[in-house]
């Protein structure tokens, strides 16, 4: 397993769970500093000039992209993937495959969170299901050409209605013809809707492709009241190999907030 570790580049998710937020060549600093592998960038867009510099700080730090969020299409753009008008439809899959081809080309998969949408007013949930799904297939084998995954990312309870879980996600993703849609279990939303995560793994097994290290109250592992060790010995039984990588409040400020992640790392972790 490898560490990693978030920047926001969106000035609108000031407040969120990404530590760092002062642009890329502090978060590659920081991050190669505390020994991470790698960093897992929110970007905006794929055109923000400020991205002409990963390849030169990911070759500088020697330090891998770990994903990329394609999130600002909601915060930003109020794009998603279910939402009923399908000209919105259309323009958040055209966001996401933008975002996939920045990724691919650091060998990166992109994310898909909160783009998934939720189900309300005269849209019910198989409806908005279906047309998560026509856009998946689509985005899953548009990734596929690029020779990455894409990440699927369930929500808990208050960001979505559609998929809360990781073993009900690994089911509906198996009904999809593409093959290439790996889940996303972050352990702050995991700690809400899972009844017990480490089964929640388990669950997933080979389809979790990466992992929110977050404690229980969104802060880094070891702030809050997550158990870990039973996390990290199922992610281990499973043979996970990808990122642990931290989405997290940057508290008590985003240096400090690094530090215990990747102390919680090394102890947990990096042993193996
Ligand atoms: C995205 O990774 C995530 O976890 C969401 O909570 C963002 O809204
Ligand atoms: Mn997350």
């Amino acid at each position: 397993m490898r560490s990693a570790i978030t920047v926001s580049l969106v000035p609108e998710t000031k407040g969120g769970p990404f530590v760092f937020s002062n642009g890329l060549a502090d978060a590659f600093a920081q991050a190669a500093a505390l020994g991470f592998d790698a960093v897992e960038v929110f970007p905006p867009g794929a055109d923000a000039p400020e991205l002409a510099t990963l390849p030169e700080l990911t070759q500088r730090h020697g330090l891998r992209v770990a994903a990329v969020g394609t999130g600002a299409g909601w915060v930003v753009h109020k794009l998603t993937l279910s939402h009923r008008s399908a000209e919105s439809r259309q323009r958040a899959r055209q966001f996401v495959r933008i975002i996939i081809d920045l990724g691919a080309r650091f060998g990166a998969p992109a994310i898909i969170g909160s783009m998934q949408g939720r189900w309300e007013n005269e849209v019910s949930r198989d409806q908005a299901l279906g047309w998560l799904a026509e856009s998946l297939e689509e985005l899953g084998e548009h990734a596929a050409s690029r020779g990455v995954p894409l990440l699927y990312e369930p929500l808990n309870r208050y960001e979505t209605n559609l998929l809360n879980r990781l073993g009900d996600t690994a089911a509906w993703l198996r009904t999809l013809r593409t093959r290439n849609i790996r889940i996303l279990g972050d352990l702050f939303h995991m700690n809400i809707d899972e009844a017990n995560s480490a089964a929640a793994i388990r669950e997933a097994g080979p389809m979790l492709g990466h992992v929110h290290f977050a404690d229980s109250n969104r802060r880094a592992i070891g702030m809050g009241q997550t158990a870990i060790a039973p996390i990290i010995a199922a992610l281990r039984e499973i043979k996970y190999a990808g990122y642990l990588s931290a989405e997290i409040l940057p508290l008590p400020d985003p240096a400090a907030a690094a530090r215990q992640t990747m102390d919680a790392f090394r102890r947990n972790v990096a042993h193996e």
